[in-house]
């Protein structure tokens, strides 16, 4: 997978050196490519924003420097394989783990990563004509740019690429791959600071320990996201205990 990120913040993707993203661009299962904006600007400031039409606050980021960044990258290319162009934006679809499973898929992604009050809206229209656009959010809070979502989008999309993690039950049992939260975890010591391991985790029994796994997951679930139980279950699990 080839992975584009046009940002007028370079250095804030050197965090792409190191973890995941980094493992994988070293076994070379992700190749990985990073360009400041302003490279494609022609004025003496190097500038990529302008006050918005029809007034209001902040600027908003001009469309030419991102159309010859696309030109120049080759996106929408005749040939150029699956293209996805995302664009993390606080008012985007929300970005969640089946999303991160389908842009695994693709062949190369191109995060533009705004700031200010966004980027002028053609730049993705004309996109949208040769490529998939996706406009993903990482939540309901408002972060300054697109960079650190666009890492967070990166990190959840390369651990699901074949070949990049050893263990594929450690994907497949972890929180949201069965669209419920991860019960919780221990190991040793099985007393700490007063505080025991559950019993049944020691107990030798597998059935026990998956059953108790279930309901923690489903307790925990209800508990903090009731939006991800069907409304029986919620009910079901609503105020039956205490600590979750
Ligand atoms: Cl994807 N981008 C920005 N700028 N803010 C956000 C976000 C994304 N998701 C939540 N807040």
């Amino acid at each position: 997978m080839r992975l584009d990120y046009l940002t007028i913040f370079p250095a804030y993707l050197d965090a792409l050196r190191l973890s995941l993203p980094g493992r994988a661009a070293a076994s070379g299962l992700v190749e990985v490519h990073v360009h400041d904006l302003r490279d494609w600007t022609h004025d003496r400031h190097r500038t990529v924003d302008d006050s918005p039409y029809g007034g209001g606050a902040g600027m908003v980021m001009t469309p030419g420097p991102w159309g010859e960044a696309f030109d120049g990258l080759g996106v929408g290319a005749e040939g150029s394989g699956t293209t996805t162009l995302v664009v993390p934006t606080p008012s985007g679809a929300p970005f969640t783990q089946a999303a991160a499973r389908e842009l695994a898929t693709r062949e190369r992604l191109v995060f533009a990563c705004g700031r200010y009050e966004g980027i002028d809206q053609r730049v993705l229209d004309h996109a949208a004509e040769r490529v998939e656009v996706r406009e993903v959010s990482l939540g309901d809070y408002v972060l300054n740019g697109g960079e650190v979502a666009a890492l967070a989008v990166t990190e959840a999309v390369v651990r699901l690429l074949p070949g990049f993690m050893g263990n594929a039950a450690s994907l497949t049992e972890e929180s949201h791959e069965d669209g419920l939260l991860e019960y919780p975890v221990y190991t040793k010591p099985a007393s700490w600071r007063g505080h025991d391991v559950p019993p049944v985790l020691l107990s030798g029994d597998h059935g026990a320990v998956a059953a108790w796994r279930a309901e923690q997951s489903r307790r925990r679930t209800a508990q903090r996201r009731p939006d991800l139980l069907h409304p029986g279950e919620v009910l079901a699990g609503a105020g039956e205990w205490s600590a979750v």
